[in-house]
C-alpha cells in the first residue's frame, strides 16, 4: 500500500512512534511517504520505500501567523496526486487531521477518494485538544476522519469523556522494536558516566511542565542520600533551567547530568539502573517503554495510560501524582538490593514483550484495510 504519514518531526513521541511506524510498515514492502516540515529526527537514509516531501511554508509579512495547515493540505494533495498515495495516516490531531480532512474534500474535487486515519497521541487531546479554542475544529477533524486509534484504553476513555466523537475509535499502543534495545554488558559504556559503586537514575522527556521535572530531581535528592548515585536527564523543554537551579540550590549539581537531546536513547538506556516519569498526565508513557525494553525498571505515576504500561511491583512502581516520598521510597527498593535490582530489569524487559513491534503494527495494517474499503465503498 502506498501509505502517507503527517507527524510531528521532533523527538517528541507521537512523531518517533510515526517515523517507527512508516520505517517497519516499508520493511513489510509498504511505500511510505512521510510529510512534515522536516527530516523526522528518527528518519535515517531514505530508500525507495521511505520518501521524504517537506512542507515549506512561505514567511509573508501580512502574516502574524504563518498558515501552516494550509500549507501542508496543498503539500498532501500535490504529493497524492504525484505519488499515487492511498491512505493518509495523521499523528496528533492538531491540526494534522484537520489539514488532512482539507486534503480530502480537494481531493475529492478530482475524484479522488482519500481515507484518513487519525491517530490520537495524548495532548492533543487531554491539554491543548480539549480546550475551548480548539475544542470544535478537534471534534471536526475526529469526527471526519475514516478511522481513529488511540494510544492506551485510557486515552480512548478521556476522548469520549470530553469530546462528542461519533466515530468508533480503536486502542493501538505503542510499541518497540526489541531487537534495538537487545544490548549485552560490554556495549554499555557505563564507566564514561558513573563510578562502578554507583546507581544510574535516568529521566527522558521533552521538559514540559506535564512532566513534574522538579519531581524527577527531588526523587534523585532522596534517592543519592541513601546510595551513591547519578542522575541522567535526557531532553530539552521550558523546565530545564528551572531544573538546573533546583539541583544547585540542593547542592546536587555534580551528580546530575544534562544530556540534552539524544538520538542515542539506546545507549543512555544501556546503562541505566532506574528510569523516573512522574507525570502529570501521560497517555501511553513510550519513554518507560523504551527504558523497560532496555531492562530498565520505571517509577512512574499512576496517572493516564501508564498502569497500561507499568506494571506494579513487576517492571517497576507507581504512586499518586505528586507523591515524592512513595517514588523515593519505592526507587530505594529496587535499587538497594542488587538481587532485587536484576529481578526487577527483567521483569521490565517481560513486560516490553508485550508491546512488541511486530505484535502492534499488523494491528495497524488492519485499521487501515477497513479504511480503505470504506471509503472505497460509499464513493
Ligand atoms: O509529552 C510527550 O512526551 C510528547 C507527546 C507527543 O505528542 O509527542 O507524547 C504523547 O504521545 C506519546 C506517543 O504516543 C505518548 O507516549 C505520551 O504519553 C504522550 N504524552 C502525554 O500524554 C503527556
Amino acid at each position: 500500500m502506498r501509505v502517507g504519514i503527517v507527524c510531528y518531526p521532533t523527538f517528541g513521541g507521537s512523531g518517533v512512534v510515526a517515523t517507527e511506524l512508516g520505517l517497519e510498515l516499508s520493511k513489510k514492502g509498504h511505500e511510505i511517504h512521510f510529510i512534515t516540515y522536516n527530516l523526522p529526527v528518527r528518519l535515517g537514509l531514505l530508500n525507495k520505500n521511505v520518501h521524504f516531501h517537506e512542507v515549506h511554508v512561505p514567511e509573508y509579512p501580512l502574516f502574524h501567523y504563518q498558515p501552516y495547515e494550509l500549507a501542508l493540505s496543498s503539500k498532501i494533495v500535490d504529493m497524492v496526486k504525484l505519488h499515487g498515495i492511498e491512505l493518509l495516516h495523521v499523528h496528533y490531531a492538531i491540526p494534522h487531521a484537520y489539514a488532512a480532512y482539507m486534503a480530502k474534500q480537494m481531493l475529492k474535487e478530482e475524484g479522488i477518494h482519500l481515507p484518513i486515519v487519525t491517530t490520537l497521541h495524548g495532548t492533543d487531546i487531554t491539554l491543548v485538544g480539549s480546550h475551548p479554542f480548539y475544542k470544535p475544529a478537534v471534534t471536526f477533524s475526529i469526527n471526519k476522519s475514516d478511522a481513529v486509534t488511540s494510544v492506551s484504553r485510557d486515552l480512548k476513555a478521556h476522548t469520549l469523556r470530553i469530546f462528542n466523537t461519533k466515530n468508533e475509535i480503536d486502542v493501538i499502543p505503542n510499541f518497540i522494536d526489541l531487537e534495538r534495545h537487545k544490548h549485552g554488558f560490554t556495549d554499555c559504556q557505563r564507566v564514561l558516566m558513573a563510578e562502578d559503586h554507583e546507581r544510574i537514575i535516568t529521566h527522558i522527556s521533552n521538559f514540559r511542565e506535564v512532566k513534574q521535572i522538579p519531581d524527577v530531581i527531588k526523587i534523585f535528592n532522596n534517592i543519592q542520600k541513601v546510595m551513591p548515585a547519578k542522575l541522567m536527564m535526557v531532553g530539552e523543554g521550558p523546565e530545564k533551567e528551572k531544573a538546573e537551579n533546583l539541583c544547585d540550590k540542593l547542592g546536587i549539581s555534580e551528580q546530575v547530568v544534562f544530556l540534552g537531546n539524544s538520538n542515542e536513547i539506546d545507549k543512555i538506556l544501556c546503562f541505566s539502573d532506574l528510569f523516573l516519569l512522574p507525570s502529570r498526565s501521560e497517555s501511553f508513557g513510550l519513554a518507560a517503554l523504551e527504558a523497560m525494553a532496555s531492562g530498565v525498571p520505571v517509577i512512574s505515576t499512576n496517572t493516564g495510560g501508564l498502569p497500561e504500561v507499568n506494571k506494579q511491583g513487576f517492571s517497576g512502581f507507581l504512586s499518586d501524582v505528586n507523591d515524592v516520598e512513595d517514588m523515593s521510597e519505592n526507587a530505594i527498593k529496587i535499587l538497594s538490593d542488587l538481587n532485587n535490582l536484576e529481578k526487577f530489569k527483567q521483569n521490565a524487559k517481560k513486560q516490553a514483550q508485550q508491546f512488541d513491534i511486530h505484535k502492534i503494527v499488523p494491528m495497524y495494517e488492519r485499521v487501515y484495510k477497513k479504511a480503505l474499503d470504506y471509503v472505497t465503498a460509499i464513493k
